[in-house]
């Protein structure tokens, strides 16, 4: 089935310019709603002119509205998607991913929106024992990151239950992939490895890099946005699923493969682990797989080679 016209919001940040840029190249009538405050033009350079971009915020319900006005599919990204801020000023992050997402789920309601998909986190489980993770685990987030998308996730099946809109929770494990930015002190460890070695530096690796993530590509992550927004609605509609890779690595296993990728031999400097770190996180995919027909396609290899060729 065929997406005629979405909004993303946030779709100048990372995740949002990478589905933006997919939907309008099929063809897809698209418009990002973005305040610039994390994202960036430059991660839709190219298509200035194929996608309505409006700069807005999602606290400000009538810039919402008006986002939502003519759309079939809601794909809502913006957040303020740093744990360490969403620690300092939890007020400030409660505002954009609690308030923003409530305000774009009655905007969605209101203008008649068909589907509402929300990008949630892996977040909202914190430090479980249950490895791979599914979704019926009882969540228990560490951080008001992990609360506020806890919320927006009960929220959008509020919707779904009281007014009827089909709304579909995707749960994004370590999601990575071109265009990441590697500066922010709060950066996302592959980008911030890869510009490490682009500058020959060692590269700090918290603990004894024998802690697990599932990386997930963000082409990956696309694809299953797509397939939340056309999945039969009584697949989707409502649901939570993991989005991951699928498998799990250790920070010192990526460190070797994105060595050899990148063709160099450097030594990484262990340092103390981070404080409020966990120790494994990885993801039971076989819901999605089964009710969306997700199947990552990009192995950790595929992606970093992707990821470093776009630098
Ligand atoms: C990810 C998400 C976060 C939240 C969390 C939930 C990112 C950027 N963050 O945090 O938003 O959803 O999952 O569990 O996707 N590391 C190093 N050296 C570095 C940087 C990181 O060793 O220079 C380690 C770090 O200690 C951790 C791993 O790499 O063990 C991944 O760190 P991260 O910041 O990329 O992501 P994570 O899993 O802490």
């Amino acid at each position: 089935p065929k997406i005629e016209s979405a909004l993303v919001t946030g779709g100048a940040g990372f995740i949002g310019a990478h589905l933006a840029k997919t939907l309008a190249s099929q063809g897809t009538k698209v418009r990002v709603l973005d305040n610039f405050s994390s994202g960036t033009l430059e991660n839709l350079r190219g298509f200035e002119r194929r996608i309505d971009i409006v700069e807005g915020d999602v606290r400000n319900a009538l810039a919402c509205r008006n986002a939502c006005r003519g759309v079939q599919v809601v794909f809502h990204l913006a957040a303020l998607v740093s744990v360490p801020i969403s620690i300092q000023d939890p007020i400030q992050a409660d505002s954009v991913n609690i308030g923003g997402t409530l305000n774009m789920l009655i905007a969605a309601r209101d203008q008649g929106v068909q589907r509402f998909v929300f990008s949630s986190s892996a977040a909202v489980y914190g430090d479980t024992a249950i490895i791979p993770t599914h979704e019926d685990v009882l969540p228990k987030p560490l951080s008001p990151y992990g609360v506020q998308k806890l919320a927006g996730e009960h929220y959008a099946q509020n919707f779904t239950n009281i007014f009827g809109l089909q709304t579909v929770a995707l749960r994004y494990f370590n999601v990575y992939g071109p265009h990441q930015n590697p500066n922010s002190p709060y950066a996302a460890v592959i980008p911030k490895f890869i510009s490490a070695v682009l500058e020959g530096k060692s590269p700090t690796i918290f603990g004894d890099g024998e802690q697990t993530r599932d990386f997930c590509y963000v082409g990956d992550v696309v694809r299953a946005n797509l397939l939340a927004a056309t999945a039969p609605s009584e697949k989707a509609s409502g649901g939570v699923f993991n989005i991951a890779g699928g498998r799990q690595h250790t920070l010192n296993t990526l460190w070797q493969m994105l060595q050899s990728v990148m063709g160099t031999q450097l030594c990484p400097t262990y340092a103390a682990p981070r404080t409020g770190d966990i120790r494994h996180s990885g993801a039971d995919i076989s819901r999605a797989e089964s009710l969306l027909g997700y199947r990552p396609a990009t192995s950790l290899e595929e992606g970093l080679r992707l990821t470093v060729e776009a630098y």
